[in-house]
């Protein structure tokens, strides 16, 4: 059944990537749900797409979406997000995503995240190994931060944010070869998963921008946990550190070394 599941979530992210890449360059309606979070009629038109084929598919299925679509209380159910990276989107920025997993027990089980503008497919089954347009995919074997190429995401509601963002920023920028803002957490992990980035962070966002990547990154022999070490990720604020393993506790300690974090614990595949 996983594996059906699978052929759907590749198929509807191929279509509505169709549609997305036609549009990203173009003229959109962009309106508000915060102040810096844009909603475009294309996530609502991505988000139809995906739900409509999803429930055509396995009309048993719940549906958790980024938009409009809410079955709550499910042990098991999809969990979407149209368009990551909508701000990137709305610019014209090529950097986003379609990001599709299959949750049971609130782990995911199935990851596809799709970047139309790049023609990268990226997907992953628990257990199964992840995969760039299904050529396996390694997370890197970099073990010296200074040779080390990074990335931090920041929440649309700095606010939120349990730590120092921009201390944690500074005091890892200046050990590493660089960090990099991508703008789609999605895809960020999925370069940390093919080995392309060696670490990636973030604090502040929603389950959906996450779900698949965080399998992906596992997947691929990474390590993940939250900010603090701990493993719960997706405890509101919901927190991520995912590495190539061999740098994660290295970047615990300089994430955390103004001592908001002191006490977590770790996990790792
Ligand atoms: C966004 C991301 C962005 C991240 C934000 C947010 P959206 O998702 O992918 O990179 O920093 O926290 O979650 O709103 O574009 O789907």
């Amino acid at each position: 059944m996983l594996d059906r599941r699978m052929a759907v979530a590749k198929a509807l992210a191929l279509q509505s990537g169709a549609m997305l890449r036609e549009a990203y360059a173009g003229d959109k309606v962009i309106t508000h749900k915060g102040r810096i979070d844009l909603l475009t009629n294309f996530d609502l038109q991505s988000e139809g797409l995906l739900v409509e084929g999803i429930r055509e598919a396995f009309p048993d299925d719940a549906v958790v979406a980024e938009e409009a679509h809410f079955d709550s209380d499910q042990a098991a159910y999809w969990l979407i997000d149209p368009i990551d990276g909508t701000t990137n989107f709305a610019h014209g920025l090529p950097d986003f995503t379609i990001c599709i997993a299959y949750m049971q027990e609130e782990q995911p089980q199935l990851g596809v995240i799709y970047n139309p503008a790049r023609g990268e497919l990226f997907s992953a089954m628990r257990g199964g190994g992840a995969y760039r347009n299904d050529r396996p995919i390694k997370v890197s074997q970099q073990s010296e931060l200074e040779q080390s190429l990074l990335s931090a995401g920041y929440p649309y509601n700095p606010g939120t944010v349990d730590f120092d963002l921009f201390g944690a920023w500074q005091r890892i920028f200046y050990r590493s070869q660089g960090i990099r803002h991508v703008g789609c957490a999605s895809l960020t992990q999925a370069w940390v998963a093919a080995g392309t980035l060696d670490a990636y962070w973030e604090e502040g966002f929603r389950p959906w921008d996450f779900a698949a990547g965080i399998l992906l990154v596992q997947e691929a022999g990474g390590a993940i946990s939250r900010i603090d070490g701990s493993p719960d990720i997706f405890r509101e604020p919901c927190s991520l550190l995912a590495s190539n393993g061999l740098l994660h506790d290295e970047l615990l300690e300089l994430l955390n070394s103004d001592g908001s974090h002191a006490d977590g614990m770790r996990q790792r595949r």
